[in-house]
């Protein structure tokens, strides 16, 4: 009986991904779990071990560059050994389906998005695999697991190089949040997986779309505060739920 009032609510679920014309999915660390990166909050979460105060800020890095760094490589390194999973992959289908009426807003520095295929991603908070130089304008994409100096310098200027990812008390890049409020303005359905929903402004982005009536469609192996507006909430795996909502059908 229960099963079967589920298997109604993916089909129903799946019907509305295909009648509503713009879709937008916003993922946070949850969706990489499955496949081994660790979340942020939570039992297993990294600020149960780690103080974001002395880590993921900016003056945490002026601070001590060298200590940011390692903890930034040995995160890399785990990233570096991670394999996009089933709920990645049904991200990447539905941006099949859905072609330009589709974008992927990820609060994740993984870029494991991206492994799994999908293409209209906009990193919110950056990516673990770009440095920036700290005084110009150098940035770079690095691989290199682990970093070959610590911490590294920029061949321009030689100043400190930094991890290019958005730290508590930073601006998150205008052009990605520009494109992020036209999305939230128009998107006729919004899927939310994996995310917390406490840290701002991404926080907020079920909020706008929601008072702008997109349909809220949550996955999350608990409630979170956009569980309260949520119009689906499905608990459970995004590895598991996902496959069941995105419908089969290409264009
Ligand atoms: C599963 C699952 C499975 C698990 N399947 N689900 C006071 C009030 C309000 C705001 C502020 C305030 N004081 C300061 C602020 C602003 C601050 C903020 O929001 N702080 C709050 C935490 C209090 N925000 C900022 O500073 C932002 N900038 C900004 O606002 O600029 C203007 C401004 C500046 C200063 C003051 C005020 C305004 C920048 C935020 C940058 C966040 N950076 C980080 C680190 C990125 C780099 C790195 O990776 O090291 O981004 S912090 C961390 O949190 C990371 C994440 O992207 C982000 C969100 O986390 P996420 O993705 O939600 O992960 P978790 O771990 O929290 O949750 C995982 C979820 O998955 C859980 O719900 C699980 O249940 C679920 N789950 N397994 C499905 N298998
Ligand atoms: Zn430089």
């Amino acid at each position: 009986m229960k099963e079967e009032k589920h298997r109604v609510l993916y089909e129903k679920v799946k019907d509305l991904i295909l009648s509503r014309e713009k879709v937008c999915a916003l993922t946070g660390a949850g969706i990489s779990a499955e496949s081994g990166v660790p979340t942020f909050r939570g039992k297993d979460g990294l600020w149960n071990k780690y103080n974001p105060a002395e880590l993921a800020t900016p003056e945490a890095f002026s601070r001590d560059p060298e200590l940011v760094w390692k903890w930034y490589d040995w995160r890399r390194q785990i990233i570096s050994e991670a394999k996009p999973n089933a709920g990645h992959l049904a991200l990447a289908k539905l941006e099949e389906i859905k072609g330009e009426n589709f974008i992927l807003i990820t609060q994740n520095v993984d870029g494991l998005h991206q492994k799994a295929g999908s293409k209209r991603v906009l990193e919110v908070h950056g990516n673990i695999w770009k440095l920036k130089c700290t005084s110009c304008t150098y940035e770079e994409f690095n691989y290199d697991v682990p970093l070959k100096v610590i911490p590294p310098r920029c061949p321009e200027c030689g100043n400190l190089l930094r991890p290019g990812v958005v730290w508590f008390g930073e601006s998150l890049p205008f052009d990605v949040l520009d494109e992020v409020e036209r999305w939230l303005r128009m998107c006729d359905l919004m899927l939310v997986i994996g995310t917390s929903g406490v840290v701002q402004p991404a926080a907020s982005f079920a909020f706008v779309a929601k008072h702008n009536d997109a349909v809220i469609v949550e996955v999350n192996i608990e409630r979170t505060p956009i569980s309260e507006i949520a119009d689906f909430f499905f608990l459970g795996k995004a590895g598991e739920i996902l496959p069941l909502i995105i419908p089969e059908i290409l264009k």
